[in-house]
């Protein structure tokens, strides 16, 4: 039978962007989700959303890939736009690189690693119609570290920041909080998720083990904007920075597992099933760079 939250969890809790790393984690520890409102100002949002316009109309719904999971997962009318490092210098200074962002992520991962990756910073926007998303931890992407359960190691912690007015109707990020100390193996549904709700500039900021998925745009014309900037611990990669190294036409001599070994080509976690990582807008690198 499945578990009902408990009602005094169930409400996601918003603190100011700015309160202290220590405020943030005794919600994060209890919760494993909370939102920051006030991230971006009203200009800031009119910026970001001016840098993104061009890029958002030509771009297609759905995904290119054949994977049917990988196609559910991506969802076949919402648009995922990603380096949105190079797209608006406005988001990389506000939010990215941000020392207030920054101060969270570290103390997210005191004692696992004191450098990080930003995983990706993409835009996800659901257009009307999209269906729910499943419910999913984005730990997941690294099997390996699904495997602890809630006690093992941080290696994902995500921001989701809002474009617009993100609400229960056009798929506001659905999130059971509390989930991430919850053995991985006991079951969940939609009914025990909440959406985080949130206007425009806010922002949700949760637990790489913490269930949560899309929403359901159910509008018949408002298409939900956020970006999602997950970061990773920064020590999982090699010690030679080879993409900067190693020239282009010498990489066009290898073999395609060689060219994969040194980070010209995109990684795809089959084995334990984990995700694709290492690609560009959800493309094989090897395409991208024309290999
Ligand atoms: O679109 C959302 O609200 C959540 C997306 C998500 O969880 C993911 O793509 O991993
Ligand atoms: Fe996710």
């Amino acid at each position: 039978m499945l578990q009902t939250l408990d009602p005094a969890t169930r409400e996601i809790v918003h603190l100011p962007w700015g309160a202290s790393p220590e405020e943030v984690m005794a919600v994060m520890d209890r919760d494993g989700v909370l939102i920051f409102d006030d991230v971006l100002s009203t200009d800031q949002i009119a910026q970001v959303n001016a840098d993104l316009d061009p890029h958002l109309a030509s771009l297609q719904a759905g995904s290119l890939k054949d994977d049917e999971i990988v196609k559910e997962f991506h969802g076949d009318k919402t648009k995922r736009l990603t380096n949105i490092v190079s797209i608006s210098k406005t988001f990389r200074d506000a939010v990215l690189g941000h020392p207030t962002t920054l101060g969270y992520v570290r103390a997210v991962y005191a004692g696992v690693s004191d450098s990080f990756w930003l995983n990706t910073a993409q835009v996800i926007e659901l257009m009307p119609g999209e269906d729910l998303q499943i419910l999913h931890r984005d730990v997941g992407n690294y099997p390996v570290f699904a495997t602890f359960g809630p006690d093992g190691p941080e290696v994902m912690v995500n921001l989701i920041v809002a474009l617009v007015d993100a609400t229960d109707e056009n798929g506001a990020t659905r999130i059971i909080p509390g989930s991430h100390k919850w053995p991985f193996d006991r079951e969940f549904s939609q009914e025990m998720t909440v959406p985080a709700a949130m206007k425009a500039g806010s922002a949700v900021f949760y637990s790489g083990k913490t269930v949560h998925g899309g929403g359901a745009n159910r509008t018949v014309n408002t298409p939900r904007r956020v970006i999602g900037c997950p970061y990773n611990p920064g020590f999982l990669v090699p010690e030679e920075a080879y993409p900067f190294t190693v020239p282009l036409d010498v990489a066009r001599e290898m073999t395609p597992e060689m060219q994969q070994l040194i980070g010209f080509r995109s990684i795809h976690q089959k084995n334990p099933a984990g995700g694709s990582l290492w690609q560009h807008n959800y493309e094989e690198l090897a395409d991208f760079l024309g290999l």
